[in-house]
C-alpha cells in the first residue's frame, strides 16, 4: 500500500478534533474545516503552484471524511475543490493564495449570512412566554433560541443531556451564559415534560431527499414523543445540511462510534452499540428552519435546488 503524503498539522489537528468531537456540529465541523484549509494557504511559502494544489486537494479529502454524516462539509469542500479544478493552468503562487483564501472568505460570509437569517426566522416561529425542548448542541438551535430570548419570548428551555457524549451540556451552558432559564434532564425524561412544552427544535446534520432528518441519535424519539403530545417540532437547517446526492438514492451514512463512549469495560457477553446519528421521518417534522424561511420537508429538496444549483 502507498502512503499517503504528510497532512499539514493544523488539518491534521482539525481532523483529529472533529473525530474526538472537540469540534462538534455540523456547521462547526464545515467552518473549521474551511478554516483549516485556509490557514495551510496563508501559511504555504513554497514557489510550486502544484505541490499547493495538491496539498488542498488532500486536505479537503482527508477533511470531507473526517466523520461520514457531514453533507456540510462535503457540500462546500466539494465547492473549494471545483475552485482548485479551475486554477489548475494558474502559474503563479501568490495568485493562487489569493483566490482560494477569497473563496474561503467567500464561503464562510455567506455561512454567516444564513445563520443570522435562520435565527431570525426561527426566533420569529418560537411562540411568546415559550417552553422550548431541545437536544445535543446545535449552534443553529440556539443561535435561534438566543435571539427569541432576546426578544423576551423564551420562558424556558428543556434540554435533554443527549447521551453518551453529553453535549447537551453544551447547549445549557450556552444558553445559561446568554440569561435564559434552562433545565437540563436526563434524555428518557424528555416524555415526562413534554406536555409542558409549546416547542421542540433540534439542529439538523443531513436532511435527505424524501424529507428525512438525521441528527443526534434519540432525536427520533424526541419527535415520536412530541407527535404523541401534539407538540410542534422543527429542525433549525441551513439548506446546506441538504444530502444533494441522496436524490440519486443514495442514504446518508450514520457514523458508528467507539464503544468504549457508552461503556468503557463492558462484562464478557456484552457488546455496546454506539450509532451517532439517527433518521426522522419526515411525518414527524412540522418543518425545518431554514435561511430561505421555513420550508416543509416535501418542499426542502426543491427549495436548495433554487437556491444553490444556479
Ligand atoms: C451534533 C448534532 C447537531 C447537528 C447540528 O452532533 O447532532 O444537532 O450537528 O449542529 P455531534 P449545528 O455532537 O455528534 O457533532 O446546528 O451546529 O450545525
Amino acid at each position: 500500500m502507498v502512503a499517503e503524503p504528510p497532512l499539514p498539522p493544523i488539518v491534521e489537528k482539525t481532523i483529529h478534533d472533529i473525530k474526538n468531537i472537540k469540534i462538534q456540529g455540523a456547521r462547526n465541523v464545515a467552518k473549521e474545516a474551511l478554516k483549516s484549509i485556509q490557514e495551510v494557504v496563508k501559511e504555504y511559502d513554497g514557489n510550486s503552484a502544484d505541490e499547493l494544489l495538491s496539498m488542498i486537494s488532500l486536505a479537503a479529502f482527508r477533511l470531507m471524511n473526517s466523520r461520514p454524516t457531514e453533507p456540510m462539509t462535503r457540500e462546500l469542500l466539494s465547492k473549494l475543490l471545483q475552485r482548485v479544478v479551475t486554477l489548475a493552468q494558474q502559474p503563479s503562487v501568490e495568485k493562487i493564495k489569493k483566490a482560494l483564501d477569497g473563496s474561503i472568505d467567500e464561503h464562510l460570509k455567506k455561512m454567516e449570512e444564513s445563520f443570522n437569517a435562520l435565527a431570525e426566522v426561527g426566533s420569529n416561529v418560537i411562540p411568546n412566554n415559550a417552553i422550548i425542548m431541545t437536544y445535543c448542541h446545535s449552534s443553529t438551535a440556539t443561535a435561534l433560541i438566543k435571539r427569541a430570548h432576546e426578544k423576551g419570548k423564551v420562558k424556558e428551555v428543556f434540554s435533554c443531556e443527549t447521551r453518551p457524549l453529553y453535549q447537551g451540556h453544551i447547549t445549557a451552558n450556552e444558553l445559561a451564559e446568554a440569561g435564559v432559564n434552562v433545565k437540563t434532564i436526563v434524555d428518557g425524561a424528555s416524555s415526562s415534560f413534554m406536555e409542558d412544552v409549546d416547542i421542540v427544535i433540534v439542529g439538523a446534520d443531513a436532511i435527505q431527499a424524501d424529507g428525512s432528518l438525521i441528527n443526534k441519535i434519540g432525536t427520533r424519539t424526541l419527535a415520536i414523543v412530541a407527535k404523541e403530545y401534539n407538540v410542534p417540532f422543527y429542525s433549525a437547517a441551513e439548506l446546506f445540511k441538504y444530502d444533494a446526492q441522496s436524490i440519486f438514492g443514495f442514504q446518508e451514512r450514520i457514523e458508528q462510534r467507539p464503544p468504549e463512549e457508552v461503556w468503557n469495560k463492558p462484562p464478557k457477553g456484552v457488546s455496546v452499540l454506539n450509532p451517532a446519528f439517527d433518521m426522522t421521518p419526515a411525518k414527524y417534522i412540522t418543518s425545518y428552519i431554514t435561511e430561505a424561511g421555513l420550508v416543509t420537508p416535501q418542499r426542502l429538496p426543491q427549495v436548495f435546488e433554487d437556491a444553490y444549483r444556479v
